[in-house]
Protein backbone atom coordinates (compact mmCIF):
# COMPACT_ATOMS: atom_id res chain seq x y z
CA UNK A 1 0.00 0.00 0.00
CA UNK A 2 1.40 3.21 -0.82
CA UNK A 3 -1.08 6.36 -0.26
CA UNK A 4 -4.79 5.61 1.40
CA UNK A 5 -6.00 6.80 -1.87
CA UNK A 6 -6.02 6.20 -5.97
CA UNK A 7 -3.11 8.48 -7.24
CA UNK A 8 -4.28 7.86 -10.71
CA UNK A 9 -7.22 6.66 -12.57
CA UNK A 10 -5.81 6.75 -16.22
CA UNK A 11 -2.12 5.74 -15.73
CA UNK A 12 -1.23 2.52 -15.00
CA UNK A 13 0.86 2.43 -11.43
CA UNK A 14 1.31 -1.19 -10.00
CA UNK A 15 3.22 -1.94 -6.38
CA UNK A 16 5.85 -4.61 -6.91
CA UNK A 17 4.44 -6.03 -3.23
CA UNK A 18 2.20 -8.48 -4.94
CA UNK A 19 4.50 -11.54 -4.37
CA UNK A 20 7.49 -12.09 -2.87
CA UNK A 21 11.03 -11.00 -3.85
CA UNK A 22 14.26 -13.21 -3.27
CA UNK A 23 16.65 -12.25 -1.05
CA UNK A 24 20.46 -13.14 -0.09
CA UNK A 25 22.20 -10.86 2.01
CA UNK A 26 25.88 -9.92 0.76
CA UNK A 27 25.76 -8.04 -2.65
CA UNK A 28 24.68 -9.07 -5.79
CA UNK A 29 27.89 -10.65 -6.74
CA UNK A 30 27.46 -13.19 -3.45
CA UNK A 31 26.81 -16.33 -4.16
CA UNK A 32 24.59 -17.14 -0.91
CA UNK A 33 20.98 -18.76 -0.87
CA UNK A 34 18.24 -16.68 -1.79
CA UNK A 35 15.28 -16.94 0.22
CA UNK A 36 12.30 -15.59 -0.32
CA UNK A 37 10.52 -12.26 1.65
CA UNK A 38 7.78 -9.65 1.46
CA UNK A 39 8.80 -5.99 0.37
CA UNK A 40 8.25 -3.82 1.97
CA UNK A 41 10.49 -4.97 4.91
CA UNK A 42 13.82 -5.57 7.36
CA UNK A 43 16.08 -7.81 6.80
CA UNK A 44 16.63 -7.50 11.23
CA UNK A 45 13.42 -9.91 11.29
CA UNK A 46 14.77 -12.44 9.00
CA UNK A 47 16.38 -15.38 11.80
CA UNK A 48 20.19 -14.89 11.99
CA UNK A 49 20.22 -11.58 10.47
CA UNK A 50 18.84 -9.51 13.76
CA UNK A 51 21.85 -8.09 14.01
CA UNK A 52 23.06 -8.16 10.33
CA UNK A 53 24.83 -4.30 9.33
CA UNK A 54 25.72 -4.80 5.75
CA UNK A 55 24.20 -5.04 1.78
CA UNK A 56 21.56 -7.15 1.18
CA UNK A 57 20.59 -7.88 -2.35
CA UNK A 58 16.58 -7.73 -3.39
CA UNK A 59 15.54 -8.87 -6.38
CA UNK A 60 12.20 -9.74 -8.80
CA UNK A 61 11.10 -9.60 -12.47
CA UNK A 62 8.27 -7.00 -14.36
CA UNK A 63 6.76 -7.27 -17.10
CA UNK A 64 6.65 -4.47 -19.60
CA UNK A 65 2.98 -5.08 -21.40
CA UNK A 66 2.27 -4.35 -25.24
CA UNK A 67 3.80 -4.44 -28.43
CA UNK A 68 6.48 -1.43 -28.25
CA UNK A 69 9.00 -0.55 -26.22
CA UNK A 70 7.42 1.70 -23.00
CA UNK A 71 8.99 4.37 -20.70
CA UNK A 72 8.67 3.16 -17.26
CA UNK A 73 9.27 5.55 -13.67
CA UNK A 74 10.55 3.38 -10.83
CA UNK A 75 9.49 5.40 -7.64
CA UNK A 76 11.22 3.82 -4.02
CA UNK A 77 9.07 5.16 -1.13
CA UNK A 78 12.35 3.88 1.24
CA UNK A 79 15.35 1.70 0.71
CA UNK A 80 17.60 1.72 4.16
CA UNK A 81 20.07 3.06 3.99
CA UNK A 82 21.96 3.47 0.70
CA UNK A 83 19.94 1.69 -2.32
CA UNK A 84 22.02 0.63 -5.67
CA UNK A 85 18.73 -0.31 -8.07
CA UNK A 86 19.71 -2.60 -11.50
CA UNK A 87 17.47 -3.07 -14.24
CA UNK A 88 18.38 -6.07 -16.33
CA UNK A 89 22.30 -6.07 -14.41
CA UNK A 90 22.47 -2.17 -15.61
CA UNK A 91 23.00 0.31 -13.01
CA UNK A 92 19.38 2.35 -13.37
CA UNK A 93 19.86 4.69 -9.73
CA UNK A 94 21.96 5.24 -6.59
CA UNK A 95 19.85 6.80 -3.33
CA UNK A 96 21.21 7.88 0.02
CA UNK A 97 18.68 7.82 3.08
CA UNK A 98 15.92 5.55 4.30
CA UNK A 99 13.07 7.77 4.57
CA UNK A 100 12.76 10.37 1.51
CA UNK A 101 11.37 8.13 -1.96
CA UNK A 102 13.35 8.16 -5.31
CA UNK A 103 12.40 7.40 -8.97
CA UNK A 104 14.18 7.08 -11.68
CA UNK A 105 13.06 6.98 -15.53
CA UNK A 106 13.60 3.64 -17.47
CA UNK A 107 13.40 4.70 -20.99
CA UNK A 108 12.22 2.54 -23.79
CA UNK A 109 11.68 -1.15 -22.27
CA UNK A 110 11.07 -3.27 -24.35
CA UNK A 111 7.80 -5.54 -24.06
CA UNK A 112 8.40 -8.92 -22.00
CA UNK A 113 10.33 -9.67 -18.94
CA UNK A 114 13.05 -7.57 -16.80
CA UNK A 115 14.94 -8.21 -13.61
CA UNK A 116 14.98 -5.45 -11.22
CA UNK A 117 17.99 -6.11 -8.80
CA UNK A 118 18.20 -3.60 -5.07
CA UNK A 119 21.40 -3.71 -2.92
CA UNK A 120 20.53 -1.97 -0.01
CA UNK A 121 23.34 -0.91 2.43
CA UNK A 122 23.06 -0.32 6.35
CA UNK A 123 26.70 0.01 7.22
CA UNK A 124 27.85 3.00 9.35
CA UNK A 125 30.97 4.50 7.38
CA UNK A 126 32.10 8.25 6.76
CA UNK A 127 29.96 7.62 4.08
CA UNK A 128 26.86 8.37 5.65
CA UNK A 129 26.63 11.26 7.57
CA UNK A 130 22.94 10.86 8.87
CA UNK A 131 22.45 7.16 9.73
CA UNK A 132 25.40 6.63 12.42
CA UNK A 133 24.76 4.83 15.81
CA UNK A 134 22.48 6.50 17.49
CA UNK A 135 19.84 6.49 19.67
CA UNK A 136 17.32 4.62 17.11
CA UNK A 137 18.29 1.59 15.07
CA UNK A 138 19.26 1.71 11.21
CA UNK A 139 17.55 -1.07 9.88
CA UNK A 140 18.14 -2.92 6.74
CA UNK A 141 16.28 -3.51 3.86
CA UNK A 142 13.31 -2.46 1.42
CA UNK A 143 11.36 -0.48 3.89
CA UNK A 144 9.05 1.18 2.07
CA UNK A 145 6.69 0.43 -1.19
CA UNK A 146 8.04 0.37 -4.56
CA UNK A 147 6.07 0.89 -7.63
CA UNK A 148 6.66 1.07 -11.66
CA UNK A 149 4.50 3.51 -13.64
CA UNK A 150 4.32 3.21 -17.81
CA UNK A 151 4.39 6.81 -18.70
CA UNK A 152 2.59 8.50 -21.86
CA UNK A 153 4.76 10.65 -24.34
CA UNK A 154 3.93 13.63 -22.13
CA UNK A 155 2.94 13.27 -18.73
CA UNK A 156 1.93 15.11 -15.28
CA UNK A 157 5.42 15.01 -13.43
CA UNK A 158 4.02 16.63 -9.99
CA UNK A 159 1.13 18.72 -8.73
CA UNK A 160 1.56 21.15 -5.81
CA UNK A 161 -1.28 22.24 -4.12
CA UNK A 162 -1.41 25.68 -1.17
CA UNK A 163 -4.42 26.62 0.51
CA UNK A 164 -4.94 30.46 0.68
CA UNK A 165 -6.95 32.18 2.86
CA UNK A 166 -8.09 34.92 1.22
CA UNK A 167 -8.55 38.75 2.35
CA UNK A 168 -12.75 38.86 1.32
CA UNK A 169 -12.48 35.44 3.71
CA UNK A 170 -13.39 32.08 1.82
CA UNK A 171 -10.76 29.75 0.87
CA UNK A 172 -8.38 29.66 -3.13
CA UNK A 173 -6.57 27.06 -3.97
CA UNK A 174 -3.07 27.65 -5.94
CA UNK A 175 -2.61 24.91 -7.86
CA UNK A 176 1.08 24.20 -9.84
CA UNK A 177 0.99 21.45 -12.33
CA UNK A 178 4.42 20.32 -13.49
CA UNK A 179 4.34 18.82 -17.36
CA UNK A 180 7.20 16.57 -18.70
CA UNK A 181 8.19 15.61 -22.60
CA UNK A 182 9.63 12.71 -22.74
CA UNK A 183 9.80 12.01 -26.37
CA UNK A 184 11.95 13.01 -29.12
CA UNK A 185 9.03 14.98 -30.87
CA UNK A 186 7.73 18.54 -29.68
CA UNK A 187 3.59 17.56 -28.09
CA UNK A 188 0.59 18.66 -27.81
CA UNK A 189 -1.71 19.06 -24.78
CA UNK A 190 -4.50 20.78 -22.39
CA UNK A 191 -3.77 20.43 -18.60
CA UNK A 192 -6.87 21.03 -16.71
CA UNK A 193 -7.29 20.62 -12.67
CA UNK A 194 -10.68 19.66 -11.13
CA UNK A 195 -11.65 19.17 -7.65
CA UNK A 196 -14.91 16.83 -7.99
CA UNK A 197 -16.21 17.16 -3.96
CA UNK A 198 -16.21 21.20 -4.69
CA UNK A 199 -17.40 21.09 -8.28
CA UNK A 200 -15.71 23.17 -9.50
CA UNK A 201 -11.99 23.61 -11.95
CA UNK A 202 -9.83 25.12 -14.33
CA UNK A 203 -8.48 23.92 -18.41
CA UNK A 204 -5.03 26.03 -19.86
CA UNK A 205 -5.10 26.93 -23.19
CA UNK A 206 -3.30 24.12 -25.21
CA UNK A 207 0.43 24.06 -24.22
CA UNK A 208 2.89 22.87 -26.92
CA UNK A 209 5.92 21.18 -25.71
CA UNK A 210 8.98 20.36 -27.32
CA UNK A 211 10.87 17.36 -26.90
CA UNK A 212 12.26 16.64 -23.77
CA UNK A 213 10.79 20.06 -22.58
CA UNK A 214 9.96 20.16 -18.93
CA UNK A 215 7.49 23.18 -18.15
CA UNK A 216 5.12 24.34 -15.06
CA UNK A 217 1.29 25.75 -14.87
CA UNK A 218 -0.32 27.11 -12.32
CA UNK A 219 -3.47 28.98 -11.58
CA UNK A 220 -5.35 30.09 -8.37
CA UNK A 221 -9.09 28.35 -7.81
CA UNK A 222 -11.99 31.07 -5.64
CA UNK A 223 -13.44 27.95 -3.38
CA UNK A 224 -16.84 29.96 -2.21
CA UNK A 225 -18.20 26.83 -0.74
CA UNK A 226 -14.73 24.87 0.46
CA UNK A 227 -14.56 23.93 4.71
CA UNK A 228 -11.69 24.35 6.16
CA UNK A 229 -9.58 21.47 7.39
CA UNK A 230 -8.62 21.48 11.39
CA UNK A 231 -8.32 18.54 14.05
CA UNK A 232 -12.08 18.72 14.77
CA UNK A 233 -13.19 18.29 11.25
CA UNK A 234 -10.38 17.42 8.70
CA UNK A 235 -12.26 18.24 5.64
CA UNK A 236 -10.28 16.86 2.58
CA UNK A 237 -10.57 17.61 -1.03
CA UNK A 238 -9.21 15.62 -4.39
CA UNK A 239 -7.18 17.27 -6.74
CA UNK A 240 -7.44 15.75 -9.85
CA UNK A 241 -4.97 16.95 -12.91
CA UNK A 242 -5.48 15.54 -15.93
CA UNK A 243 -3.40 15.53 -19.58
CA UNK A 244 -5.64 15.81 -22.58
CA UNK A 245 -3.80 14.90 -26.38
CA UNK A 246 -6.21 15.27 -29.53
CA UNK A 247 -9.16 15.36 -27.06
CA UNK A 248 -8.67 12.16 -25.27
CA UNK A 249 -7.25 12.03 -21.91
CA UNK A 250 -4.09 10.10 -21.39
CA UNK A 251 -2.37 10.84 -17.95
CA UNK A 252 -3.89 11.61 -14.64
CA UNK A 253 -2.12 12.55 -11.66
CA UNK A 254 -4.36 12.80 -8.05
CA UNK A 255 -3.37 14.27 -4.84
CA UNK A 256 -5.67 15.90 -1.63
CA UNK A 257 -5.93 18.93 -0.32
CA UNK A 258 -6.89 20.57 3.19
CA UNK A 259 -7.71 24.58 3.33
CA UNK A 260 -6.24 25.16 6.89
CA UNK A 261 -3.33 28.50 7.56
CA UNK A 262 -0.99 28.05 9.62
CA UNK A 263 0.34 31.88 10.75
CA UNK A 264 2.22 33.30 13.30
CA UNK A 265 0.82 35.73 15.43
CA UNK A 266 3.83 37.01 18.27
CA UNK A 267 4.17 34.52 20.48
CA UNK A 268 1.04 32.23 18.96
CA UNK A 269 0.45 29.84 16.67
CA UNK A 270 -2.12 30.29 14.91
CA UNK A 271 -4.13 27.64 13.21
CA UNK A 272 -7.25 29.07 11.09
CA UNK A 273 -6.96 32.37 13.27
CA UNK A 274 -6.87 30.36 16.58
CA UNK A 275 -3.91 29.84 18.91
CA UNK A 276 -3.09 26.19 18.72
CA UNK A 277 -1.73 24.62 21.99
CA UNK A 278 0.43 21.63 20.90
CA UNK A 279 -0.49 18.15 23.09
CA UNK A 280 1.67 15.62 20.76
CA UNK A 281 4.12 12.79 21.08
CA UNK A 282 7.71 12.16 19.33
CA UNK A 283 7.15 9.06 17.38
CA UNK A 284 9.99 7.10 16.16
CA UNK A 285 9.04 4.30 13.26
CA UNK A 286 9.69 1.61 14.95
CA UNK A 287 8.19 -2.23 15.85
CA UNK A 288 9.50 -5.39 17.28
CA UNK A 289 7.41 -7.20 14.48
CA UNK A 290 8.40 -5.44 11.70
CA UNK A 291 11.36 -2.86 12.15
CA UNK A 292 10.89 0.34 10.66
CA UNK A 293 8.61 -1.00 7.91
CA UNK A 294 5.40 -0.55 9.82
CA UNK A 295 2.51 -1.93 7.94
CA UNK A 296 -0.70 0.37 7.41
CA UNK A 297 -2.63 -1.98 9.96
CA UNK A 298 0.07 -1.04 12.74
CA UNK A 299 0.74 2.34 12.08
CA UNK A 300 -2.81 3.15 12.11
CA UNK A 301 -3.27 1.00 15.42
CA UNK A 302 -0.55 3.87 16.86
CA UNK A 303 -3.01 6.36 15.77
CA UNK A 304 -5.53 4.69 17.66
CA UNK A 305 -3.54 4.65 20.57
CA UNK A 306 -2.46 8.52 20.25
CA UNK A 307 -5.99 9.80 19.81
CA UNK A 308 -7.28 7.77 22.65
CA UNK A 309 -4.68 9.50 24.23
CA UNK A 310 -5.76 12.65 23.81
CA UNK A 311 -2.99 13.89 21.53
CA UNK A 312 -3.54 16.23 18.69
CA UNK A 313 0.33 16.30 17.23
CA UNK A 314 2.84 13.72 16.34
CA UNK A 315 6.52 14.63 15.87
CA UNK A 316 8.69 12.41 13.16
CA UNK A 317 11.45 12.30 15.48
CA UNK A 318 13.61 11.97 13.95
CA UNK A 319 13.12 11.73 9.48
CA UNK A 320 10.41 12.24 6.94
CA UNK A 321 8.16 9.22 7.71
CA UNK A 322 5.96 7.50 5.00
CA UNK A 323 3.23 8.94 3.08
CA UNK A 324 0.81 6.00 4.50
CA UNK A 325 1.23 7.77 8.27
CA UNK A 326 1.04 11.31 6.58
CA UNK A 327 -2.42 10.32 4.86
CA UNK A 328 -3.87 9.08 8.16
CA UNK A 329 -3.03 11.92 9.69
CA UNK A 330 -4.53 13.94 7.45
CA UNK A 331 -7.93 11.82 7.28
CA UNK A 332 -7.74 11.48 11.47
CA UNK A 333 -6.94 15.64 12.03
CA UNK A 334 -3.88 14.97 13.47
CA UNK A 335 -0.95 17.90 13.46
CA UNK A 336 2.87 17.11 12.32
CA UNK A 337 5.87 18.37 13.25
CA UNK A 338 8.26 17.01 10.37
CA UNK A 339 11.60 16.62 10.19
CA UNK A 340 14.54 16.12 8.16
CA UNK A 341 16.81 13.19 9.10
CA UNK A 342 19.89 14.11 11.72
CA UNK A 343 20.06 13.65 15.57
CA UNK A 344 22.04 14.56 18.13
CA UNK A 345 25.39 15.65 15.52
CA UNK A 346 28.16 17.09 16.84
CA UNK A 347 30.29 19.83 14.84
CA UNK A 348 32.84 16.94 14.37
CA UNK A 349 29.77 15.04 12.75
CA UNK A 350 28.45 17.86 10.88
CA UNK A 351 31.85 18.85 9.56
CA UNK A 352 31.76 15.51 7.70
CA UNK A 353 31.97 16.92 4.27
CA UNK A 354 28.68 14.40 3.39
CA UNK A 355 26.78 15.64 6.10
CA UNK A 356 25.57 19.13 3.96
CA UNK A 357 24.30 17.55 0.80
CA UNK A 358 22.91 14.86 2.36
CA UNK A 359 20.97 16.95 5.10
CA UNK A 360 19.85 19.36 2.36
CA UNK A 361 19.06 16.32 -0.20
CA UNK A 362 17.08 15.41 2.62
CA UNK A 363 14.96 18.44 3.06
CA UNK A 364 14.55 18.80 -0.88
CA UNK A 365 12.80 15.44 -0.98
CA UNK A 366 11.24 15.52 2.02
CA UNK A 367 9.43 18.70 1.24
CA UNK A 368 8.77 18.13 -2.39
CA UNK A 369 6.91 14.93 -1.57
CA UNK A 370 5.06 15.73 1.53
CA UNK A 371 4.61 19.30 0.54
CA UNK A 372 0.49 18.63 -0.07
CA UNK A 373 -0.28 17.23 3.32
CA UNK A 374 -2.66 19.51 5.67
CA UNK A 375 -1.57 17.88 8.48
CA UNK A 376 2.09 19.16 8.31
CA UNK A 377 2.15 22.68 9.91
CA UNK A 378 5.67 23.24 10.86
CA UNK A 379 9.40 22.03 9.35
CA UNK A 380 11.82 20.85 11.62
CA UNK A 381 15.34 20.44 11.20
CA UNK A 382 18.44 18.91 13.25
CA UNK A 383 17.33 17.57 16.20
CA UNK A 384 19.79 18.24 19.05
CA UNK A 385 22.75 19.07 16.93
CA UNK A 386 25.84 21.85 16.99
CA UNK A 387 23.87 24.71 17.21
CA UNK A 388 25.97 26.38 20.18
CA UNK A 389 29.06 26.33 17.36
CA UNK A 390 29.53 29.20 14.91
CA UNK A 391 30.23 26.56 12.73
CA UNK A 392 26.83 24.86 13.54
CA UNK A 393 25.17 28.15 13.39
CA UNK A 394 25.99 28.37 9.41
CA UNK A 395 24.58 24.58 8.46
CA UNK A 396 21.74 25.48 10.29
CA UNK A 397 21.07 28.73 8.62
CA UNK A 398 21.55 27.02 5.12
CA UNK A 399 18.92 24.50 5.92
CA UNK A 400 16.25 26.80 7.19
CA UNK A 401 17.31 28.92 3.82
CA UNK A 402 16.60 25.79 1.59
CA UNK A 403 12.95 25.33 3.29
CA UNK A 404 12.30 29.01 2.56
CA UNK A 405 13.02 28.69 -0.37
CA UNK A 406 10.94 25.41 -0.81
CA UNK A 407 7.82 26.51 1.14
CA UNK A 408 6.83 29.89 2.47
CA UNK A 409 3.78 28.49 3.96
CA UNK A 410 4.80 26.60 7.17
CA UNK A 411 6.81 27.97 9.92
CA UNK A 412 10.31 26.37 10.35
CA UNK A 413 12.19 24.88 13.99
CA UNK A 414 14.57 23.10 14.96
CA UNK A 415 14.53 20.86 18.73
CA UNK A 416 17.41 22.02 20.57
CA UNK A 417 19.50 20.80 23.83
CA UNK A 418 21.86 23.56 23.97
CA UNK A 419 20.81 25.14 27.42
CA UNK A 420 21.31 28.63 27.63
CA UNK A 421 24.27 27.96 24.81
CA UNK A 422 22.14 27.71 21.86
CA UNK A 423 22.96 30.06 19.01
CA UNK A 424 20.53 29.76 16.61
CA UNK A 425 17.56 31.15 18.04
CA UNK A 426 16.85 34.09 15.64
CA UNK A 427 17.30 32.06 12.95
CA UNK A 428 13.64 29.98 13.05
CA UNK A 429 9.88 31.35 13.54
CA UNK A 430 9.39 28.78 16.37
CA UNK A 431 11.88 27.96 19.10
CA UNK A 432 11.93 24.70 20.65
CA UNK A 433 13.56 22.78 23.43
CA UNK A 434 13.72 19.37 24.52
CA UNK A 435 14.02 18.92 28.28
CA UNK A 436 14.36 16.42 31.06
CA UNK A 437 14.43 17.81 34.59
CA UNK A 438 13.80 15.01 36.77
CA UNK A 439 15.66 12.80 34.41
CA UNK A 440 18.81 13.76 33.25
CA UNK A 441 18.90 16.45 36.19
CA UNK A 442 17.63 16.49 39.29
CA UNK A 443 16.43 20.24 38.81
CA UNK A 444 12.13 20.47 39.45
CA UNK A 445 10.70 20.57 36.41
CA UNK A 446 9.12 24.06 36.87
CA UNK A 447 12.21 25.87 38.06
CA UNK A 448 14.20 24.48 35.30
CA UNK A 449 11.06 25.52 32.07
CA UNK A 450 11.46 28.72 34.18
CA UNK A 451 14.59 29.54 34.13
CA UNK A 452 14.82 27.98 30.35
CA UNK A 453 12.23 30.18 29.09
CA UNK A 454 13.39 33.59 30.77
CA UNK A 455 16.83 33.09 29.23
CA UNK A 456 15.50 32.71 25.73
CA UNK A 457 13.11 35.92 26.50
CA UNK A 458 15.82 37.80 27.57
CA UNK A 459 19.15 36.70 26.64
CA UNK A 460 18.13 35.49 23.14
CA UNK A 461 16.79 36.45 19.91
CA UNK A 462 14.57 34.05 20.28
CA UNK A 463 12.07 36.64 22.61
CA UNK A 464 8.88 37.00 21.78
CA UNK A 465 8.64 33.93 19.28
CA UNK A 466 6.50 30.59 19.45
CA UNK A 467 7.73 28.40 22.05
CA UNK A 468 7.14 24.35 22.33
CA UNK A 469 8.63 22.02 24.27
CA UNK A 470 9.85 19.32 21.87
CA UNK A 471 10.80 16.06 24.24
CA UNK A 472 10.16 16.14 28.01
CA UNK A 473 9.90 12.49 29.58
CA UNK A 474 11.77 9.83 31.75
CA UNK A 475 12.11 6.37 31.31
CA UNK A 476 10.45 3.34 32.55
CA UNK A 477 10.60 -0.67 31.68
CA UNK A 478 7.63 -2.37 31.17
CA UNK A 479 6.09 -4.32 34.37
CA UNK A 480 9.04 -2.91 36.66
CA UNK A 481 6.40 -1.45 39.48
CA UNK A 482 7.95 -0.11 43.11
CA UNK A 483 6.38 1.59 45.76
CA UNK A 484 9.67 3.29 46.12
CA UNK A 485 9.31 5.03 42.79
CA UNK A 486 13.06 4.17 42.11
CA UNK A 487 14.09 5.38 38.61
CA UNK A 488 13.38 3.33 35.41
CA UNK A 489 9.97 2.23 37.70
CA UNK A 490 6.72 3.11 35.72
CA UNK A 491 5.77 4.82 38.81
CA UNK A 492 8.75 7.09 38.49
CA UNK A 493 7.72 7.90 35.10
CA UNK A 494 4.54 8.20 35.83
CA UNK A 495 5.55 11.12 38.45
CA UNK A 496 8.05 12.84 36.22
CA UNK A 497 5.18 12.84 33.27
CA UNK A 498 2.94 14.43 35.72
CA UNK A 499 5.12 17.25 37.08
CA UNK A 500 6.84 17.74 33.78
CA UNK A 501 3.18 18.31 31.31
CA UNK A 502 2.05 20.09 34.72
CA UNK A 503 4.80 22.90 34.18
CA UNK A 504 4.78 23.29 30.64
CA UNK A 505 1.20 23.84 30.50
CA UNK A 506 1.40 26.15 33.67
CA UNK A 507 4.09 28.16 31.36
CA UNK A 508 2.51 31.34 30.28
CA UNK A 509 4.01 31.85 26.01
CA UNK A 510 4.43 27.96 25.49
CA UNK A 511 2.60 26.77 22.80
CA UNK A 512 2.68 23.32 24.02
CA UNK A 513 4.31 20.03 24.50
CA UNK A 514 5.78 16.90 22.45
CA UNK A 515 6.31 13.86 25.11
CA UNK A 516 9.46 11.64 24.82
CA UNK A 517 8.30 9.03 23.37
CA UNK A 518 5.32 7.30 22.48
CA UNK A 519 6.79 3.85 22.04
CA UNK A 520 10.12 1.95 23.55
CA UNK A 521 12.02 1.70 20.09
CA UNK A 522 15.37 -0.05 19.56
CA UNK A 523 18.36 1.54 19.25
CA UNK A 524 22.06 0.67 17.39
CA UNK A 525 24.20 -1.61 19.67
CA UNK A 526 26.97 0.71 18.49
CA UNK A 527 25.74 3.58 20.15
CA UNK A 528 25.14 3.63 23.76
CA UNK A 529 25.49 0.19 25.58
CA UNK A 530 24.24 1.35 28.44
CA UNK A 531 20.84 1.41 27.32
CA UNK A 532 18.54 -1.20 29.23
CA UNK A 533 17.82 -3.90 26.78
CA UNK A 534 19.39 -1.92 23.70
CA UNK A 535 16.48 0.07 23.58
CA UNK A 536 15.01 3.76 24.45
CA UNK A 537 12.53 3.08 27.15
CA UNK A 538 10.67 6.14 27.42
CA UNK A 539 7.85 5.29 25.71
CA UNK A 540 4.27 5.36 27.62
CA UNK A 541 4.13 2.44 25.91
CA UNK A 542 6.38 -0.78 25.40
CA UNK A 543 7.47 -1.83 21.94
CA UNK A 544 3.96 -4.45 21.78
CA UNK A 545 2.41 -1.09 22.53
CA UNK A 546 1.84 -2.25 26.25
CA UNK A 547 0.51 0.81 28.26
CA UNK A 548 2.98 1.82 31.39
CA UNK A 549 1.25 3.92 34.07
CA UNK A 550 2.07 7.21 32.25
CA UNK A 551 -0.14 6.45 29.59
CA UNK A 552 -2.89 7.38 31.74
CA UNK A 553 -1.14 10.27 33.30
CA UNK A 554 -0.16 11.40 30.15
CA UNK A 555 -4.36 10.76 28.88
CA UNK A 556 -5.47 12.73 32.00
CA UNK A 557 -3.73 15.97 30.82
CA UNK A 558 -4.06 16.09 27.36
CA UNK A 559 -7.68 15.43 27.47
CA UNK A 560 -8.54 17.99 30.32
CA UNK A 561 -6.79 20.53 27.59
CA UNK A 562 -8.75 21.48 24.55
CA UNK A 563 -6.78 22.19 21.17
CA UNK A 564 -6.51 25.63 21.55
CA UNK A 565 -5.16 28.36 23.79
CA UNK A 566 -7.60 31.08 24.01
C1 LIG B 1 17.21 13.43 23.04
C2 LIG B 1 16.95 12.95 21.61
C3 LIG B 1 16.02 11.77 21.52
C4 LIG B 1 16.33 10.74 22.62
C5 LIG B 1 16.20 11.42 23.98
C6 LIG B 1 16.53 10.46 25.12
O1 LIG B 1 16.35 14.45 23.40
O2 LIG B 1 16.42 13.98 20.80
O3 LIG B 1 16.21 11.16 20.25
O4 LIG B 1 17.63 10.26 22.45
O5 LIG B 1 17.16 12.48 24.05
O6 LIG B 1 15.84 9.43 25.23
O7 LIG B 1 17.46 10.76 25.85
Amino acid sequence: MIRTFAKHQIRRQVELSDCLWRFHSGDRRARTAWQPVQVPGCWEQLPGLENYRGVGTYERTFEVQGSAPATLRLTCYGVSHTATVLVDGQLAEQHYNAYTAFSVLLPQLAPGQHTLTIEADNRFSPDSALHVPNDYMTYGGIIRAVSLEQLPQVYLRHLKTTPLWNPKGSWQLRVELALANISTTAQHCVPEVQLPELATGYAWPEQRLAAGEERQVRTVLDLPTAQAWSPEMPQLYRVVAQLSQNGQVTDDLIERTGLREIRLDGSDLRLNGRKLRIKGFCRHEDHPSFGCALPFAAIQQDLVLLKDLGANSVRTSHYPNSELFLDLCDEQGILVWEENHARGLTEEQMRNPNFEPQAEACIREMIRVDYNHPCIYIWGILNECASDTSYGRSCYARQYELIGQLDRSRPRSSASCKFLTDRCLDLPEVVSFNIYPEWYNDQAAPAFLTELYTWVQEETAGRGKPFLITETGAGAIYGYRTPSQAKWSEEYQAQALRDQLAAVFNQPGCSGVYVWQFCDVRVSREWFSSRPRSMNNKGVVDEYRRPKLSYAVVQDCFRALDNYRE
